[in-house]
């Protein structure tokens, strides 16, 4: 049986990432497998969006560079909140250069990414430098990383082969590489010839474009349900965004917890249904 088939709990002993096993351990204490993706401009909204969502994730994922009135006290605020509704955080960077570059922008800058996010990803592009330069940083510091093997976007270029060799990297650097974003599993893609698939391998799929009541937006990003998601591609943790907020201009944040409810149920349910498939 794939090792993805078993509990989150059972997941999170076999992991040899901390980061990863953190989150599984959250998974399963929260029974939650919701990500809220923080997509807003302004501080307060990010913080205020973060409070009300906070009981009914085990991960919250950030685009930091957005937030306009950005200071360093943010991240404190941020890591109160982390600590005060038990969820990791992942800050969705997308880093996509030479392996020098990504350190720097990893660790340095005005929002040094590394001391406070427990995951955070890359575009393999570069090729495996893009993973040795980000371990320098990320290993010593107990992160983990995150490929991106697969997009949720119309017309994406990540597939097929390029699909194929971001898993093969991963498998080359399993002690930093805890799984990927990805609309489907990677057990069986990438096997080099005469490679066998091990069945203790087990990477945790995060999968953004999921929606309950809508199919897009207009700009290319493209919905699936969390039924769609766990059940029937095998993701572990569903990434919602707007799904969840909406506009942030006209933010009712009573709704917003009901909607962060709501998707935490949806994703539970179909995780549960999985297991006793
Ligand atoms: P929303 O649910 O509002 O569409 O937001 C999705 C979030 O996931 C965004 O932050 C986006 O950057 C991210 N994302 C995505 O939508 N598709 C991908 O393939 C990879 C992503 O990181």
């Amino acid at each position: 049986m794939a090792a993805y088939l078993n509990t989150y709990a059972d997941r999170a002993k076999k992991q040899i990432n901390p980061a990863a096993r953190d989150l599984l351990e959250a998974v399963e204490r929260k029974q939650s497998n919701l990500c809220v993706s923080v997509d807003v401009t302004s501080s307060k909204d990010f913080l205020s969006i973060i409070d009300a969502v906070g009981p009914y994730v085990s991960l919250i994922k950030t685009h930091i560079d957005i937030i306009e009135d950005f200071e360093p006290s943010l991240i404190l605020r941020l890591q109160e909140l982390s600590a005060k509704h038990d969820f990791l955080i992942f800050e969705d960077r997308k880093f996509a250069d030479i392996g020098n570059t990504v350190a720097l922008q990893y660790s340095s800058g005005v929002h040094k990414i590394a001391t406070w996010s427990h995951i955070t990803n890359a575009h393999p592009v570069p090729g495996p430098s893009i993973i040795k330069g980000l371990a320098t940083v990320g290993l010593p510091l107990r992160r983990g990383l995150l490929l991106l093997a697969e997009m949720s976007t119309a017309g994406a270029l990540a597939r097929g082969a390029y699909t194929e060799d971001a898993v093969r990297m991963a498998r080359d650097a399993r002690d930093f590489v805890i799984g990927f974003i990805a609309q489907h599993r990677m057990e069986g893609v990438g096997l080099r010839e005469g490679e066998k698939q091990d069945d203790a391998e087990d990477y945790l799929i995060l999968t953004p474009g999921v929606g309950l009541d809508a199919t897009g937006d207009g700009l290319g990003q493209q919905y699936r349900t969390p039924q769609e998601a766990v059940l029937s591609s095998g993701s572990d943790i569903i990434i919602v965004g707007r799904g969840i907020y909406g506009n942030p201009g006209n933010m009712n944040i009573n709704e917003v917890q009901r909607q962060a409810e709501r998707y935490r149920e949806a994703g539970w349910n179909a995780y549960l249904q999985r297991l006793n498939r």
